[in-house]
């Protein structure tokens, strides 16, 4: 029989590009949708037509529970989340419950559907469990490269529920002997990704400048750095953290660093257009506390799971650019996202 996977946020960057990688794999794929009338469900069926949906949303307990025992995964990738960290400063209650309490309320509905209680722990057919946390966590960073043994330090409250989540993901295997890990996943990026992230908002920006759609591009701080891969191979990292025979945790990154200032140089370049032409730094566009430096150590994801990324940082760049060209060229609309057609 096809294993199954259940995945949260499959209407997001990254539940798209599982479901394909675990379709691919011979899983039958369940994606939470949330909401009465998502408008990203359209986007979901036209591009991952063999994924079943089945209702639930992060902050009910309830509909997570009958989502897994309607599902019966053997696996379930929690993806959901607030996951813009602007937004985590202005919405931080909302960001706890969804990005932090929604990873409790996932485990809980896994252990209540399973039986597990504190005296009687998990068996053999037990549902896997896999989080998505994240480089945020790092923060403030204690050393570079940041390998699993980084201390945390969280800069917004994004980063600071990402480090509950995975705490508990941590206390889950620990008390339970659930199959629970984290991945802790270092930026990552496609054509999928949302046009409020700065590689997108870049490459949409050139795209909008070379067609005479624009002729400026606002952007905040240049300086930040960050570890760049493509989505496509961090969720094989995903899969093979599950598929590992014991449950642990992995960093999950590139090992290269570049800031943000060369992801212009080399988004405007890809283009044929000067950069400094047409950038504006806009400091209103700056956070309230940055995290200003990460880059993965990601040796021991290399040596335990073979994982290795595929797509370097400036093939990424030149493809999103590339892409957003052809897109607002066939008048395209990127807020529809239409590149995921
Ligand atoms: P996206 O922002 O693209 O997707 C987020 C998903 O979460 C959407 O499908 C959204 O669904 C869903 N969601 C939001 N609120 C709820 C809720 N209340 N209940 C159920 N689902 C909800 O994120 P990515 O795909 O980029 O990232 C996937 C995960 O990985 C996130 O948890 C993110 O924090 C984490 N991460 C991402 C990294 C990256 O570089 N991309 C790096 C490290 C970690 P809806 O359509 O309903 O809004
Ligand atoms: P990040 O991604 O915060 O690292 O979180 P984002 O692309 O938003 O920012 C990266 C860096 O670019 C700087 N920056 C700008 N960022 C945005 N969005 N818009 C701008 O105009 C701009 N100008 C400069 C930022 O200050 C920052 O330093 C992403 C998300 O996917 C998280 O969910 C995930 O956990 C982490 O990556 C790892």
């Amino acid at each position: 029989m096809a294993r199954r996977a259940l995945i949260t946020g499959i209407t997001g960057q990254d539940g798209s590009y599982l479901a394909e990688h675990l379709l691919s794999e011979g899983y039958e794929v369940w994606g939470l949708v949330r909401g009465q009338a998502n408008p990203r469900v359209p986007r979901v069926r036209r591009l991952l037509q063999d994924v079943r949906l089945v209702r639930g949303d992060l902050l009910d307990q309830g509909s997570l529970i009958s989502a897994v025992e309607k599902v019966q995964p053997d696996e379930v990738y929690n993806l959901g989340a607030i996951s813009f960290v602007p937004m985590s400063w202005e919405q931080a209650e909302l960001t706890a419950e969804v990005t932090g309490m929604g990873v409790l309320r996932v485990l809980e509905a896994i252990r209540v559907c399973s039986g597990i209680t504190a005296s009687r722990g998990s068996s053999a057919g037990q549902i896997r469990f896999y989080q998505a946390s994240s480089s945020e966590m790092f923060g403030q960073v204690r050393e570079t490269p940041q390998t699993e043994r980084t201390p945390f330090h969280p800069r917004s409250p994004y980063g600071v529920a990402k480090a509950y989540g995975h705490f508990l993901t941590q206390n889950y295997r620990e008390s339970y002997g659930m199959f629970a890990v984290s991945g802790i996943l270092f930026n990552h990026e496609s054509p999928r990704r949302g046009a409020e992230f700065v590689t997108r908002k870049v490459s949409l920006g050139v795209a909008r400048i070379k067609l005479g759609m624009a002729a400026e591009l606002r952007l905040g701080n240049l300086e930040a750095r960050r570890d760049w891969g493509f989505a496509g191979d961090f969720v094989r990292a995903m899969h093979m953290m599950l598929s590992a025979a014991d449950p642990e945790d992995y960093v999950i990154g590139t090992g290269r660093t570049h800031s943000v200032r060369e992801l212009v140089e080399a988004a405007f370049a890809a283009a044929d257009l000067d950069w400094e032409r047409h950038v504006v730094c806009d400091t209103s566009l700056h956070r309230p506390a940055e995290v200003d430096l990460l880059c993965a150590d990601p040796k021991k994801a290399r040596t335990q799971l073979g994982w290795e990324p595929t797509v370097s940082f400036e093939e990424l760049v030149a493809t999103m650019v590339e892409t957003d060209l052809r897109l607002l060229a066939d008048g395209g609309d990127p807020e529809q996202d239409s590149s995921w057609a």
